[in-house]
């Protein structure tokens, strides 16, 4: 029976993904280096040090040491946090706001499983930090998405085993961690699947219907 929904953040509850990637072209940019929105689907769900390794990994002849490397994930976040600046209820993506409401009234346990070190304030940001019962920090990972962790720890914060709940992810990666940690998973907006596929998939936040999905994955 499933009584709980974990949710990815950027990209599932608010259109943060955008930023993330406007926040990156910068900076890649800056570095002499092009990445487009195709490209960028790899650094979703991707912690901030790991994207930066896979920007980087572009141009091989670019040596960085780890000051320098420190440096522009600090600039990274700097222009993040401006582009968030001035986020509010009215940018949580659509469709979302009903799903919460309905899910909380049948009584769905929810957590937020988001590699963002950003995510609570966004989620203060938006007003929905009492609409969750668990928030996983990402610092107290060992592992990071497409790993199961973040998935599993989700889970466990709402007292509930991982099958007992339902994923969704706008990544990959998240796709990937969700399947092995034993979750059906939801996949909204994903553009191209590898190895691990969703359970359900749809185009848009505004295509989710609750009631549908739970049915369909048990
Ligand atoms: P931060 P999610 C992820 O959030 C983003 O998809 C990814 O693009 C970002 O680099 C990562 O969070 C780290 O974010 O720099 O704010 O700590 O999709 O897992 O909610
Ligand atoms: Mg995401």
């Amino acid at each position: 029976e499933i009584k709980g929904l974990v949710f990815d953040l950027d990209g599932v509850i608010t259109d943060t993904a955008e930023r993330h990637y406007l926040a990156w072209k910068r900076i890649a940019h800056r570095l002499g280096i092009a990445i487009d929105r195709e490209w960028n689907e790899r650094l979703k769900g991707i912690s901030r040090t790991e994207s930066l390794g896979l920007i980087l990994a572009e141009n091989p002849t670019l040596l960085l040491d780890s000051e320098e490397k420190a440096q522009l994930l600090k600039e990274k976040n700097a222009h993040y946090l401006e582009l968030i600046a001035e986020i509010t209820a009215a940018d949580i993506l659509p469709g979302i706001p009903e799903l919460l409401e309905e899910a909380k009234n049948a009584g769905y346990r929810m957590a937020i499983a988001s590699a963002s070190k950003n995510a609570p304030l966004i989620l203060e940001r938006l007003g929905l930090s009492a609409m969750f019962d668990a928030v996983v920090d990402p610092e107290s990972l060992k592992q990071n998405k497409p790993h199961p962790e973040i998935f599993e720890k989700a889970a466990q914060a709402l007292g509930l085993e991982t099958q007992e709940c339902i994923g969704f992810e706008d990544s990959l990666a998240g796709i990937e961690g969700i399947k092995r940690a034993g979750m059906p998973a939801v996949a909204i907006a994903i553009p191209i699947f590898a190895e691990w596929l969703p359970d359900i998939e749809v185009a848009a936040t505004k295509d989710l219907k609750l009631e549908e999905i739970v049915r369909k994955v048990t």
